[in-house]
This record gives C-alpha cells, structure tokens and sequence, in this order.
C-alpha cells in the first residue's frame, strides 16, 4: 500500500486533467479499489525480472485508453453494473451456449433468432467460434488467428457490434472468447517469429533443446492424445520446438512475458468496447508452465486472471470474466478467488463437477458419490457465480475424485472405467449412447461424448420405440436440468437440448472433423424440431421445450436461487434420493430433491426440518402437496422437488 500512496496524489492529478474532475475521481476510485490486488498478482508473476509498480504504471495507461475509447453507451452500462454488482446473480440469468454458424448462417441471422431465445428466458448467450480462425481445421475456432476481426464468413466487426446492441436492448449479455492461452500458427505474432522476429519469437514457449522438452514431457498429461499426441511441435521456421498443449496448430504464449499480458489484456478491452459483456477465458488453467508438474492450476496461473480483471475493470467495470477451468473439484473454486484469501479472480467459472456428479447420479441411481463430492467442495466467494450446465460443446471427462470415490467404497479407476463405458453405451443396462472421446489406454483414460438427449436415453428409447422409455428419458433430462438450474449460479442451456436434439453423426464424413467425436455434439440447429415444439406440445421436442421453460419460469420466480450463496448436500434417508440446500443470505433457502431412480420413493419428512419454520410450497409443482396423504414425502420416479417456505 506503500506504493500506492506514493502514487495516488499524482495519479490523482493526471487523471483530473485528462478525464475532467467527474470521470477522474471515478477513474481514481476504480483504480484505488483494484490497486492493491492487481499490484500483488504482478509481483508474484513478474517480479523480481520486471518492476510490477513500473509496470502497472504502464498498464493503467492502456486501459485508460480503452476507457477513453469506451462509448457513452457502454459506460452507463457499467455504472448500472457498479451500482447493481450482482446484476449476474438474479435467478433470472439463463444462458444458452451455441456456435454461431451452427445456430444461424452468420451473425445477422442470429439477430434473427433472438424470439426464440427470449421466449427460453434467456439472459446471457455465448457465441463461439466468433473471432477470425486459422483456415481449415481451426478446433472449432479455438485456434485465433486475429482477435481483432471476426471470422470473415460470420460478418464484420460491425455486425458483431450490432449484434451485442440488439442483445443488450432486450436484456440479453453477451460472452465472447478470449483464447488466451495459444494463438493459431498463423497469428500474426506466429507468422513474425517464424519470419525471424526475435520480439515475437519470444511470445511462445519456444525450445531449441529437445532434451528440455522431454523432461517437460515427462510430468505433463495429454490432452488430445489421439489428435496430437505430446505437448510439443517442431516447427521447421523456428527451427524449434513450439509448446502445443491442444492441437499441433495451437501455439502456447509465454505469459512468463509481460508483453503477452499487454497484448492479451489488449484484446480484452477491445471486445469489452465492442459491447461484450462476458469474456470467456479459455484454458486457463494451463497458462502457466513449471517443470516438474503438469503445468495445470499453477499459482501464477490464477495471478494472471486476477491482475487481467483487475485491470479490465478500471476500463470496463460493467464485464464480467469467466474462467474455463476444467479441473478437478479441490481445483476449481479458486479460479473464483477464494484463495489464502478472497483474491478477486474470474466472476464466472464452470462447475464441471456438478455436470460430471449429475451424469453419475443418473448413472448409478445413487446418491452417495455426489452427495460427498459436492458436499466437499468450498463454496464460491459471494460477489461470484457459477455457470452450471449438463452439457456443453466439449467432452465429459470423468472428473471423480480418487478420495470421494474411496469414501463411497469404489475403485477410483474402476468408477471411471464404468462411467464411460456406460454413457459409451457398453454396459449392460445402459439407456446412453455416447460415444468416446481421446482415449488414452496409456493410462486407462477415456471421456465422453453425446447430445444430453442420447446420454440421457432418449435415443434409445427411440430406437426401440417404447413410449414408456421415451417418457422416461426426458423425465432424466428434466432431473439433469433441475439440478442445473436448481444449484445457484448461471445454468447455460447447450444449443439443441432445448428440443432435445440428438446426436449428429454427420461429423465422420468431414475429414477435418471426423477425429473429434466432440462434433457428434455439435449439430446445426434444428428450426424445424422448434417449430415442432411449438406447434405439437405432444411431441418429444414439445415436451423438451415445455420441460425447459417450465424449470426456467419457475428458477425466475424463486428468490431463493439467487448467486452468491452456499450449496450444501444431505443425506436424504433414501440411497436413490439426491438431496441439496441452495442458501442466500438474503433470500433464504431451497431445498432440493432428486430421485434418480426408475421406481417412485419415499423420503422421511424429517429432511424438511432443514427449510426451517414456516409451510413447504415446491416451486416446480406450486400447487401440489409436499406431503402425501398417507404423511410421506413421496417422490415420483426420477422426479425433482423445488421446497422452500413460504413467507
Ligand atoms: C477448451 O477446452 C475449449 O472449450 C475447447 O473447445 C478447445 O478445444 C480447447 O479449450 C482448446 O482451446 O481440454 O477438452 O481445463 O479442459 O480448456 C476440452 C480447461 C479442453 C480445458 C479446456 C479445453
């Protein structure tokens, strides 16, 4: 704090005179809230080689050019967000996750959607493969070629901007990605260094010596083993060894470079002032390397998140970051910033380990393992929110942990072997029909592929054409999304699941797609099963899509839901009953119940001592009974309760 009182009276005075007195003790309240937290992450990266007061000095002048830059309109936004910080926490926050030319043939034509995601309810939309991308295979977009420009096929960056004010006006945020753990090979800061820049040479993690990089090798996991296998790529330009944990074409930065922060936190407020409300950033837990590990959740890792958004929010207060961690679950909830202490960090993380919990639950139709897993997570900080999901466009990995599965009495490995062959569809009495994803045999890994619908049993059902399977699979995925969207956090809505769509075989014929089993998840939007589903409320779309709105009316009215609280998880008196309690401070709790099993069950009334005094309402069936007659708390076969009190 030394530093900044040295500093504060004569950033005081440039600020005032460049901004006016108005906007510059706001720019100097901003700057003073944040100072002390982005100081410390840019000390414990970057010092002792650089001097992190001179370079946040230099920092705080590229985000005061972006706030110079910001448009009027964009900065009301922020101060309706610096009054109302948890603006991302109301239960009313729904997202919905698509690919733009999947979902429509480019940005224009997603404008054009926007009813259909209005009537979902929906308040926050993640468009992916936005950014111009390496031509040809591109790991669907995630391989950038110019964060600046979007993908030429989609439109301009005129469209995207028109886009994200036809979404603001009707209450919608807008998440874009910020790939800022690798670049394609054909960045331009790629293209220089193969050239011969030694400036942008140093942007990657480049090695002359194999020897170092087999030593790197020896503690690192693959990621897609069968596409790329190894974590490293010659390349002849460099005459080197170029770091690439994903695909061969998706060059790792050195954020070891402070040059790489500048460029990256660049690109942050670029997006910010093109009306983003959400910037993704993807992998980051691999953004920091350190041999002898797996170079995954390192320290610095998350330094860098916080001094990003700490920055990022004296430009632009009102965007929100979120970390794409997919970790394992004593990982996961520090990329929210609960460190030693809160150390503010990403505002959103995804919480894999309910998805991973969830599919378990329906799996097994037991409780105990996401019972304990989810009972020993921490909690997210406050002022922060998951996003929580049942699937999304990547694979499941089976994230079980060996502890929680020890604690439950199963083979750790065992336990993972079974979960993907079950939702592979190879295991007697399985309802999925996934497919697998990079298997690994080294090390007796595979994870899972498939459209929520086919892992939920819907297209066995089906195949079989048995109406009473077909009830039963979308009774399964109405459990997956009640859970979801029962947690706390923004639930995200995986384009397609809204009308049940399947899996899209399609994918094998594309030779630049047909390795990646992740596109059998990735079909192109079906308008015609929507219009279906309108029409036919009797048809299986129909029903998917009443299921939906149904669950996102009913988490809209329920205060309870509110972020920013604490999920616990009970034992229920029943193995096959799931029971959770959402808790707000200030909205009081929601007790939830999910029965997982194919018979109906019944629950001692005993578990709704935990709602506290006053009369139990479920919020999914207002005007039903909780309590049977006969004095029971029954629940129907794979049906879910919403309980709170009324008051
Ligand atoms: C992300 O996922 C994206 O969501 C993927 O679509 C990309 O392929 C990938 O990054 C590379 O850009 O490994 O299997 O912990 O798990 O970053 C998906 C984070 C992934 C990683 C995650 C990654």
């Amino acid at each position: 704090m030394t530093a900044w009182r040295a500093r504060r009276a004569d950033l005081a005075a440039e600020l005032t005179a460049r901004f006016g007195p108005d906007d510059g003790d706001l720019l100097l309240a901003r700057i003073e809230r944040r100072w002390r937290d982005v100081h410390e992450a840019l000390a414990a990266v970057f010092a002792p080689r650089h001097d992190p007061a001179a370079l946040l000095d230099r920092l705080l002048c590229r985000v005061l050019d972006a706030y110079e830059e910001r448009s009027a309109e964009l900065r009301r936004l922020d101060r309706r967000r610096e009054i109302d910080p948890g603006w991302f926490q109301s239960p009313q926050m729904l997202g919905y996750v698509a690919y733009v030319d999947r979902f429509a043939d480019d940005l224009p034509g997603v404008a054009e959607h926007l009813d259909h995601l209005e009537d979902l309810g929906v308040t926050y939309l993640h468009l992916m493969s936005v950014l111009r991308a390496r031509e040809g295979d591109s790991d669907g977009g995630y391989a950038i070629t110019d964060y600046r420009a979007t993908d030429p096929r989609l439109g301009t960056m005129d469209d995207l901007e028109q886009l994200a004010a036809a979404l603001r006006r009707r209450g919608i945020a807008l998440c874009v990605d910020v790939v800022c753990n690798h670049t394609a090979d054909d960045h331009e800061w790629a293209r220089r260094a193969k050239a011969g820049s030694a400036t942008h040479r140093a942007y990657y993690r480049v090695f002359e010596d194999r020897a170092l990089v087999e030593r790197y090798e020896e503690a690192l996991p693959e990621v897609f083993p069968e596409l790329s296998p190894g974590n490293f790529t010659w390349s002849d330009d460099l005459d080197a060894w170029v770091w690439t944990t994903f695909r061969d074409f998706q060059w790792d930065l050195d954020h070891e470079n402070p040059a790489v922060f500048g460029e990256m936190l660049d690109v942050m407020c670029f997006l910010a002032n093109r009306g983003v409300d959400v910037l993704r950033l993807d992998a980051v837990p691999f953004l920091w390397k350190r041999l002898g590990t797996d170079s995954q959740n390192q320290p610095e890792a998350h330094r860098l998140v916080q001094a990003w958004r700490g920055l990022l929010n004296v430009a632009a207060p009102g965007v929100l970051c979120k970390a794409e961690a997919i970790v394992p679950p004593g990982q996961l909830v520090q990329y929210l910033g609960a460190h030693d202490r809160l150390r503010p960090e990403a505002d959103l993380a995804y919480h894999n380990q309910l998805m991973v919990m969830s599919w378990n639950g329906v799996a097994t139709r037991r409780a105990d393992l996401m019972t304990h897993a989810l009972g020993r997570m921490r909690q997210p900080p406050p002022g922060t929110a998951w996003c929580t999901y049942v699937r999304i466009h990547d694979d499941i990995g089976w994230a079980v942990d060996d502890v929680d599965a020890g604690a439950v009495g199963a083979d750790p490995s065992t336990h993972r072997a079974f979960l993907a062959a079950f939702f592979r569809g190879d295991f007697p009495g399985s309802f999925a029909r996934g497919a697998p994803f990079m298997t690994n045999h080294a090390i007796g890994d595979e994870r899972t592929s498939g459209m929520t619908s086919a892992l939920a049993g819907l297209a066995e059902a089906t195949e079989r054409d048995d109406a009473f399977l077909v009830d039963q699979a979308l009774r399964r995925v109405r459990l997956l999304y009640a859970i979801a969207m029962g947690w706390g956090g923004i639930p995200l809505l995986w384009m397609g699941d809204e009308v049940g769509l399947g899996n899209d075989d399609a994918y094998v014929d594309d030779p630049e797609r047909a390795g990646d089993s992740r596109w059998l998840h990735r079909p192109p939007m079906d308008w015609q099963a929507v219009e279906l589903a309108r029409t036919d409320p009797t048809s299986i779309p129909g029903r998917v899509l009443d299921t939906v709105r149904e669950l996102a009316v009913a988490r809209a009215g329920t205060p309870q839901l509110r972020s920013g609280g604490a999920t616990t998880t009970f034992t229920t008196g029943d193995a096959a009953v799931f029971g959770w309690i959402h808790e707000h401070a200030a909205e009081g709790r929601l007790l939830g119940l999910a029965n997982l099993h194919d018979d109906p069950r019944t629950v001692p009334l005993g578990v709704l001592d935990r709602l506290g005094p006053g009369a139990v309402v479920d919020v999914l069936d207002p005007a039903g009974d909780v309590v049977g007659p006969d004095g029971h708390l029954v629940l129907d076969r794979l049906d879910v309760r919403w309980l709170v009190t009324t008051r």
